[in-house]
């Protein structure tokens, strides 16, 4: 039987509308892709630079359909990965009706040439207007969140509305979500009404492992690696063994994932695990190993591997 909480498109006309999350490594797309979505879709980390590519997360509201897309942070990129990223972040602007820029309220006013500043320069190139929000509310007095808005809005910036919220603790997201479906052209829905993501099995389980290693880890270290399934076996009796292999740059960095005694990667596969079988809803067998490659950041294949296209030199 329908879910009656989904709407059936047969029942009057439909609004659908992509939506970019932009903004600065760590400003909280992620986190508010989750929230806006009511599911987890996409990874969240502490660290900078978590999203390395285009995440898809769907949700309906009233009549519309809401295709957001997590984009990485934009920042000024060095490694042939951090070019893909931040090309991954651009196209994703590009392909959407409504750009949010996503701005951590704790910033310090704008400093020509930092991340957002390049974010809204662009924009601005590209006489695009924007949706402003203003995130981790809960970490600002709200005068101080005042002044921010006021000076991000000033005359010529790209700006039509500020929405002040909290990805964390869902506060705004609500009236964030009705806005965007509010604003959201007519049109077909293109994904089915109960569909919350647009994204394979196998690569969400790489990046929910990849989540468990970036929490984990410290310095460097989870900018040096990525995870990726290389077999994916569904079982007789309803279980999935997943086997994934976590690759480094150096030698060096291998003792550090496994930890004394293979300690840690234990409790990162056990982290990983335990969440997988939420997601899938069906037990995981997973078996985590780790090589090095020094050059994989620099590879096609490994780039692909993780949805990235490899930037023209
Ligand atoms: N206090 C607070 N923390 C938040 C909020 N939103 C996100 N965070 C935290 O900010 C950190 C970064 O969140 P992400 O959602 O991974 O940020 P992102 O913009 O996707 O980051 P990248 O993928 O690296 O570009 C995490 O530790 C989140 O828990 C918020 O509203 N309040
Ligand atoms: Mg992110």
């Amino acid at each position: 039987m329908a879910d009656p909480k989904v709407p059936a498109a047969e029942e009057g006309p439909t609004r659908c509308g992509t939506i970019a999350l932009m903004g600065a490594p760590n400003a909280g797309k992620s986190t508010l892709l989750n929230a806006l979505v009511g599911s987890k879709v996409s990874i969240v980390s502490p660290k900078p630079q978590t999203t390395r590519t285009r995440i898809t997360g769907i949700a309906m509201a009233e009549r519309a359909q809401l295709i957001f897309l997590d984009v990485p942070g934009v920042f000024s990129p060095k490694r042939t990965m951090e070019r893909a990223m931040v090309a991954a972040a651009w196209s994703g602007a590009a392909d959407a009706d409504v750009v949010v820029v996503l701005v951590d309220a704790r910033r310090q006013p704008d400093v020509p040439g930092d991340d957002t500043a390049m974010i809204i320069d662009h924009l601005k190139h590209k006489n695009r207007k924007a949706i402003l929000v203003l995130n981790k509310v809960d970490l600002v007095p709200r005068p101080t969140l005042l002044a921010k808005a006021s000076a991000m809005t000033q005359p010529g910036s790209p700006f039509t509305d500020v929405f002040m919220i909290s990805a964390l603790t869902g506060s705004g997201v609500d009236d964030l979500r009705k806005h965007l479906a509010k604003i959201s052209p007519d049109g077909p829905w293109l994904y089915p009404p109960d569909q919350l993501a647009d994204i394979q099995e196998r690569f969400l389980a790489a990046e929910i492992t990849r989540e468990k290693l970036f929490i984990a880890l410290h310095d460097e270290l989870p900018h040096a690696l990525t995870v990726e399934t290389e077999r994916w076996e569904e079982k007789k009796d309803g279980s999935v063994r997943v086997e994934q292999r976590v690759i480094v740059t150096r030698d060096s960095q291998k003792p550090i994932i496994l930890g004394a005694g293979g300690a840690r990667i234990k409790a990162i596969g056990m982290a990983s695990r335990k969440e997988l079988e939420v997601i899938f809803g069906r037990p995981v067998h997973l078996f985590l190993q780790v090589s090095v490659d020094k050059d994989w950041a620099e590879t096609p294949r490994h780039l692909r591997a993780m949805g990235l296209e490899a930037p023209r030199r």
